[in-house]
Order: structure tokens, then sequence, then C-alpha cells
């Protein structure tokens, strides 16, 4: 269902003309607001009556989240703080987070984006929504819920974690739409099973996964399993939180709320410009955002940008699910190596789960790769020659993959730490 049909099939000419209304108010707004802005542009020359249209984008200069840290915690704030109603952080774990302010306007947009992609998944005013994104700092919890507001769903806002109550709530409320990362949700199809229950058998329709990366095969995983649409919702909370896209029923890429948030794809490298379908670094520009407005944002996550009208009739441009970060990818023995690359191996093999680690050693000078990975019940209880066949079958198949030498280990069912929000699949215990 597409929730706003006048906005997300604008016309190619149209929405070019709006992108550039847009981005010419911005660099205006930047430059008298953010002193970081007005020095990084007066550094460069480039004055804010530069911008005519969308494509001089290119002339003007990036945001990295170094950036956002040197200027932490108020520093790229474009209002006064009397006019920011809400603050999110971003999830990372390590050293000061990642801030986005939001103005009562910026509530508004991030309601419309994320009502374009509940609906996207089928969400109607008659749908009861499961919340399982965790509610506070980060941008999950409280960005579906605008979401599902504004469309006017009934939101169970449980949040993540006490999964047999998921379970539970999920039957007697009759969710019909459920929101959390795909590593969870697979954990709830776990407990349930345990627990008896058929999901088939709920009225459970479809659901909006994201916050960290996972495959096609997942989602096949997911689907079958839970028997719901399984759809790949991205965002990031210093362009706004979940809501900067969202696949639709054609599962052909994630469509960007492009008349808001414009991407441009670049070799990380060398920070170019690349064409259209090829695969490099996202970068965001958030062209209406009032309290923390970015220009040409660093993300960090790589993707390509998909060329074509979709068939669903939305003219918005779509990207590639994300294959990882730039500081995400692995380089072992000099073989670039994305954990996303090994799930979608192991979600195609018999006798395991998707719940998997990755772990990396240093022996002398060579790096090791082990993939941790769980058995499910049938497969511990077949002989010893079905688990070195399901071994190597793994280690053959990532091994014609990625070109290099890895390890397996099938560990016992369950043993492997479950996540609420996002799952930690790398440990690396390298010390370069
Ligand atoms: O994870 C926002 C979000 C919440 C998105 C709920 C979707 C659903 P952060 O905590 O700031 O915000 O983390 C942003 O998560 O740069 C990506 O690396 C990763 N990420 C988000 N969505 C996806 C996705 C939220 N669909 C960072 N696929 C981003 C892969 C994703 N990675």
């Amino acid at each position: 269902m597409i929730w706003n049909k006048e906005k997300e099939m604008l016309p190619e000419n149209s929405k070019k003309a709006h992108q550039g209304e847009l981005l010419k108010r911005l660099i205006r707004r930047v430059y008298d607001k953010i002193p970081f802005y007005q020095d990084r542009m007066d550094d460069a020359g480039i004055q804010p009556d530069l911008v005519s249209s969308i494509a001089d984008i290119k002339r003007l200069p990036f945001t990295t989240k170094d950036d956002l840290r040197d200027n932490y915690p108020f520093g790229m704030f474009a209002v006064p703080m009397d006019h920011v109603t809400e603050i999110h952080t971003s999830s990372g774990t390590t050293g000061k987070p990642v801030i986005g302010g939001y103005t009562r306007g910026d509530i508004d947009v991030w309601s419309e984006v994320m009502a374009r992609c509940l609906a996207a998944s089928g969400t109607t005013e008659k749908d009861v929504v499961q919340n399982a994104y965790g509610y506070g700092l980060f941008t999950g919890g409280l960005g579906v819920h605008y979401g599902a507001r504004r469309i006017g769903a009934t939101v169970v806002p449980i949040s993540g974690g006490n999964t047999k109550r998921q379970i539970m709530i999920l039957q007697d409320f009759k969710s019909t739409i459920l929101t959390c990362t795909p590593s969870y949700c697979l954990y709830l199809a776990e407990v349930g099973e345990q627990m008896g229950v058929d999901f088939s058998s709920l009225p459970l329709k479809a659901g909006n996964f994201g916050a960290e990366p996972w495959s096609n095969n997942m989602r096949k995983e997911i689907e079958r399993r839970l028997s719901l649409l399984a759809l790949d919702i991205y965002g990031l909370t210093e362009i706004i939180g979940p809501g900067v896209g969202n696949e639709c029923e054609y599962k052909c890429g994630v469509h960007i709320c492009d008349d808001h948030f414009y991407p441009e794809i670049i070799d990380p490298e060398t920070s170019e410009v690349l064409p259209y379908g090829e695969v490099g670094e996202l970068v965001i520009t958030t062209l209406t955002r009032e309290a923390t407005p970015l220009l040409r944002y660093r993300t960090r996550d790589i993707t390509r940008l998909i060329p074509g009208q979709c068939e669903c009739g939305r003219t918005s441009i779509r990207m590639e699910r994300i294959m990882g970060r730039t500081d995400d990818m692995l380089i072992v023995r000099g073989v670039n190596v994305f954990p996303s690359q090994i799930e979608e191996v192991l979600v195609n093999i018999e006798g395991v789960e998707p719940h998997y680690q990755i772990v990396l050693e240093r022996d002398g000078a060579l790096d090791e790769l082990e993939i941790h990975v769980e058995m499910n019940e049938r497969l511990i209880s077949d002989e010893i020659k079905g688990l070195e066949q399901a071994e190597r079958k793994i280690r053959d198949d990532i091994e014609s993959m990625l070109g290099i030498k890895v390890g397996v280990r099938l560990v016992e069912p369950k043993t492997i730490a479950r996540s609420e929000g996002k799952a930690k699949r790398v440990i690396d215990k390298r010390t370069l």
C-alpha cells in the first residue's frame, strides 16, 4: 500500500526541482545557524548562494561521524534548545554517542516517513502493531510508534526482550504486524516453537525488520517460520532514525524517502561520487531536518542505488539491502569479508540455525577465521558422519565464496548469545 501517493509517486522532474529548492534553503540554514558548517564552507570558498539545483550538491562538503563527535553534544543543532522537543542517540556502545535532535516539525516528518514504511508492508488503521524495537534513546521504538500512530493503527509498545511475554501478547492481542531486529525475530520464532506455538495459525501478516544487516536467505527463513511477509526497513539516528526507507512488496530494494533524504554513493577511499548502480558508501543529505540538519553525511553503510522504476509505482530511488559497513568489513588475509556473506551461506545449509559468530584470531602472521554455528536438534542427534558432512559443506561453501580457508565449529543449540536488539556477529581477538 502506498501511504502518500502524491509524494511517493512524484514525477522525476518535479522531484528534482523540489529537491533543489529544499537544498537551497538547507544551505542557507546550516550556514547561518551552525558555526561548524559556516567554517567548513568558508574554508572551501563555498558561498551559501552557490546552489541553484540539486546537481550542485556535489560541490558541498561531506560530514563525518567524527565531525559529530567533535561537536558533541549540541554543537550541530541549528535551532535553540527550546525548539527541540526530543533527543535520541545512536545505539553504538563505545565512546560518546551520536546525537539526533528533533523539533516538532522533525517529529512530524518522522511520523510521515514511518507511516510510509509501515504502509509499505500493508499496515492500515485496522492493524495491531507489536513494536518490539527498544524504546528509549534508541530510535527504533519511538520511530515505529509515531508512524503507527500516524496511520491510526493500534500500537503495542512492548519494546524489546521478555520473549515469552512477547509470544503471549502476540497470541492474545492478535498482533498483525511485528517490528523488531531480524535477529530478534528469529529468536522469537525459536522460543515460540519451543512453546509449541503454530505461527501459521496466528493473524500475524507482516513485519518491518531492520537496524542491522541481514540477508535475503534470512528473510526466507523468517517468512517460513513466522508465516509473514518480512520487509527490510533502513535508517540511522543521524538522519532521522528508522524511516529513511523501506522495501515494498516486490522486495527489489529499499525505497528511500528521497523527498526528505537525498542519497548519493561514493567511493569510500577517494570520496568520488559513483554512478547509479555501483557499490560504495551511502551518503545522505537531510533535505528537511530542522534541529540537526546534515550535509552529505557519510553513513559508512555499503550499498548501491538501483536505477529504474519499481513495479509498485513509487518513483523514489531504491537502494540494495545494506551489504555491510566500511567499519564492519573484515579484512582477513587481505580479503574483504562481510558477515552478511557468511550468513547467506549458513541459512542455506540443512541442520544448522542462523545463529552464528565469526571469531577472528591471529596465529603468527596469519589471520584465522572460525565460524561458530549452532546445530539444530536434528543434526545433534545424528551420527558423527552427519556432523562431519555438515561441517564440511559449510566450510566448502564459505571457502568457495570467499576464496580463503576458514574453520567451522558446530556448537550446541542455544549456546550463542541471543540479542534483544542488534546481534553481535564478530569477535575480533586479533591484536594488530
Ligand atoms: O538502527 C535505526 C533503525 C531502527 C533502523 C529500527 C531500522 C529499524 P542506529 O542505532 O543509529 O539507528 O544505527 C544505524 O544501523 O547506519 C546501519 O549500519 C544499521 N542499519 C539500520 N537499518 C539497517 C538495515 C537504527 N535495514 C545503523 N540493514 C546504520 C542493515 C541497517 N543495516
